[in-house]
């Protein structure tokens, strides 16, 4: 069969929502763009343990400290289900590791920004696992089979990690002065990076047309953000805080919530390297890759010896 119409089933397949899976034939550029998309999405889940990792040993309390680790734990995971995944399209993990730390591969903006605050962990369960789930339920539907398949286990851990931030933010919302202060900093600290998360506008989005098109990405980046902005909009009058944002408010005709101009040049900035954290939190996934370099050696000693046992058996 010719590629031009291996191209046509294989467009006819995502259009009838028959997932497709490593083996069968896809265009170059759909592998491509979702070997791109995977291994950032791991990246973003193993550099985002960073942040909240900080605040382990210096939790306010036993039981915050223990879903403080689940939830790290969780999110590495998440990484580790997103690099198998990858690994189904032929990238090879030391591959894509490589890529993160020579700065090739991108990973969420996000986990650029310092958390500064106790309060900070509830922030980032709220505000920024609340933005990973809206574009991630999204995504247990995308067209490549693996990845959909880990996007479904990953978003019922997320909607967890969102559950315990918000309930963390609302102990200290009801708590004394104090408290509701640190809440209200870690709010006005993370809203505007939280929304950075989904991506450039739509018209500036280089990838959106082709993900769009083959159903790996089924919502855009402004859509996926609006509707995240109505959500949070919401949920923050039950916290009686307030988002830092003047711009915002109902919007009857539209049916949505409007909100301010996101500061694109920081965003771009970050993307580019050039965040509060991007060198810090680089050299530290180095130094872990190169600490844990014994543990893969043994690991793979290991696997050989059985291999050559049950050979020879
Ligand atoms: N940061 O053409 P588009 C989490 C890049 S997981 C950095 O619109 P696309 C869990 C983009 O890669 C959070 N770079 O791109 C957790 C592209 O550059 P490239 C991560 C960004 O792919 C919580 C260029 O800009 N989630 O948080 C960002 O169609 C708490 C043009 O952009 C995922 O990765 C950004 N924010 O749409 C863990 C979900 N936005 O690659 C710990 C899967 C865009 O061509 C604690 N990914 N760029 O060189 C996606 O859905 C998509 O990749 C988007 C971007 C929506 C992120």
């Amino acid at each position: 069969m010719d590629s031009h119409n291996l191209e046509e089933q294989f467009q006819h397949k995502i259009d009838q929502e028959i997932k497709i899976e490593p083996k069968d034939w896809m265009p170059d550029a759909y592998r491509k763009t979702n070997i791109r998309q995977i291994s950032q999405h791991a990246h973003s889940e193993v550099v985002g343990m960073l942040p909240e990792g900080n605040w382990v040993s210096r939790a306010p309390s036993l039981k915050r400290k223990v879903i403080l680790i689940a939830k790290i734990q969780d999110e590495g995971g998440h990484g580790l289900y997103l690099y198998a995944a990858a690994e189904t399209l032929g990238q090879s993990r030391e591959q894509m590791i490589n890529d993160l730390h020579s700065g090739k591969a991108k990973y969420s903006s996000i986990f650029n920004y310092p958390a500064l605050t106790w309060a900070d962990m509830g922030a980032i369960g709220w505000l920024v696992d609340g933005a990973a789930i809206m574009n991630q339920v999204m995504l247990t539907r995308t067209s490549y089979g693996p990845y959909a398949r880990a996007m479904v286990r990953i978003c019922k851990e997320e909607s967890f990690h969102q559950r315990q931030g918000f309930e963390s933010l609302l102990v200290l919302s009801k708590g004394s002065e104090g408290q509701r202060v640190l809440c209200q900093d870690a709010i006005n600290r993370w809203w505007w990076p939280a929304l950075m998360m989904f991506g450039p506008r739509d018209h500036e989005s280089t990838n959106s047309d082709m993900s769009m098109k083959w159903r790996i990405k089924r919502k855009t980046n402004d859509e996926l953000r609006q509707q995240f902005v109505d959500m949070i909009a919401e949920q923050i009058k039950v916290l009686g805080m307030t988002l830092p944002d003047p711009a915002l408010r109902w919007n009857a005709i539209r049916n949505h919530y409007d909100f301010g101009e996101i500061n694109w040049n920081e965003f771009w900035q970050v993307v580019k390297g050039n965040g509060p954290c991007n060198k810090e939190r680089l050299e530290a996934r180095k130094k872990a890759w190169g600490q844990g370099a014994w543990v893969r050696e043994a690991a793979q000693a290991y696997a050989n010896k059985k291999n050559t046992r049950t050979k020879a058996a």
